[in-house]
């Protein structure tokens, strides 16, 4: 039996869809009080896991045979309540709405399925924490809206399962590595207040900025139907030591290589691999580089061969979008006038911007302070110059949640729709703006 399952969040917040296959209302409902009891216990994934299945069993349900389905939907669950604007409801209320307020239809049963048993999606293990710091810190209205590849029609080939990547590459002795290089180190903390750099900081700023640029504008003369994703990794990286820099990606939280390639419905983060680009693909080619002891980040989408309409008009405005982000920057502005516009663009366009990335503070790290939502958000702090910091958002034509594919890398959108992505890293001047990653 599928479900379709739409909740309403009282009448003041957009409405919440996700459907959800195989599982009757009383089953659901079960799996609702689980994560209700996960959110205020902050017990374990794998103890919500087995109280779930014990629930289940002891009201006679019969227990979904996949596992990471159940998974899934717990979490997709948790999300809604996550990202519920605290203190707008109390609990209880909001526990009434969730097992109340659905309602049924049989439509979408087989892709339904077929998209949960293609994604798997075991949501990012640190998913709990940091999206509820960000519940907490902006007032939110979230709409989640699973919809199952119906909003991005076209001819292009969905990514469904990562490819095979090849040993990791090696970097010559003589050249200046980040401290991750050498030891398992998480992902740089991005609270906190942002840097002023001075002038021989920028200055190596600038550099890297400019050899990311360069080596990103060459990986993208390369993006052609047949050839590997893993032969445009070989090249950056061969590219990026022969200027005596490192690839910031690899080694990074243990990514495996030098850097990320995002095709179709990736939205970030993939693997470059042994899949030779196909005919109507975008991909997204993220470069950063690290050269006397600083980064540059950058990413644009490709487009190889022949993409249908809807990609080029995904693609263009994407790009349009940052550039007009970049040129809304300067000193004495708020941080969250990103986010504003890029919500505003999406929504005259019908886009979704894909919230769980954010731009980042960078420097002589990857990623530090400030954090930059590409959402409508009321987070604090203004542009200083002598910040540094990306751009980078990811504009979906579906919905903008994402899961992560096994490797737990690849970021893909939950209803199979295509997003690009554009990144730059800025540099905030007493005046406007400088764009660091300019290839001229
Ligand atoms: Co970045």
């Amino acid at each position: 039996m599928s479900l379709n399952f739409r909740y309403h969040i009282l009448k003041s917040v957009k409405p919440y869809t996700i459907y959800i296959p195989q599982l009757n209302k009383s089953a659901l409902r079960v799996l609702i009080q689980v994560s209700v009891h996960y959110i205020e216990t902050k017990k374990s994934s794998a103890d919500v896991l087995a109280l779930a299945i014990n629930k289940l069993k002891n009201a006679g349900h019969e227990v979904p045979k996949n596992f990471c389905e159940l998974f899934t939907m717990v979490l997709l669950i948790m999300q809604i309540y996550l990202r519920y604007p605290k203190g707008v409801v109390k609990d209880q209320e909001l526990r009434q709405c969730l097992t109340e307020d659905l309602c049924f239809t049989d439509a979408c049963a087989e892709d339904l399925t077929k998209v949960l048993l293609n994604h798997r999606a075991t949501l990012s293990r640190n998913f709990a924490e940091t999206k509820m710091e960000r519940a907490k810190m902006l007032d939110m209205q979230w709409r989640i809206n699973i919809s199952l590849g119906s909003t991005d029609k076209g001819k292009w080939e969905l990514i469904s399962a990562a490819g095979k990547v090849s040993n990791e590459r090696n970097v010559p002795e003589h050249i200046q590595k980040p401290p991750y290089y050498y030891k398992d180190m998480p992902a740089g903390n991005t609270l906190g207040t942002p840097e002023i750099k001075n002038e021989e900081q920028l200055n190596h700023m600038r550099s890297s900025g400019k050899l990311a640029a360069q080596i990103l504008r060459e990986c993208g003369k390369m993006a052609k139907i047949g050839i590997t994703t893993d032969e445009i990794d070989d090249f950056a990286h061969q590219r990026i030591i022969s200027e005596n820099a490192y690839p910031s990606p690899l080694r990074y939280v243990g990514f495996p290589k030098s850097l990320c390639t995002s095709i179709n419905n990736v939205a970030c983060h993939g693997i470059p691999d042994d899949r030779p680009l196909a005919d109507g693909d975008i991909i997204n080619i993220d470069v950063t580089v690290y050269q006397n002891g600083c980064h540059g980040d950058c990413s644009e989408t490709f487009l190889v061969g022949d993409v249908d309409e809807r990609g080029r008009f995904l693609v263009d405005s994407t790009r349009d979008c940052l550039d007009k982000c970049i040129a809304l920057c300067g000193p004495g502005v708020p941080f969250n006038e990103i986010g504003k516009y890029i919500q505003r663009y999406c929504q005259e366009r019908d886009l979704e911007s894909v919230a769980a990335f954010i731009g980042h503070g960078i420097g002589s790290y990857f990623h530090g302070p400030p954090e930059i939502y590409h959402y409508a958000n009321e987070a604090p702090g203004r542009m200083q110059a002598g910040m540094t910091f990306t751009i980078e958002p990811i504009l979906s034509l579906g919905c903008g949640d994402i899961g992560l594919l096994e490797d737990g890398w690849t970021a893909v959108s939950l209803d199979n729709s295509r997003s690009a992505q554009f990144e730059h890293t800025i540099l905030i001047t007493e005046t406007g703006v400088e764009v660091l990653t300019n290839a001229v």
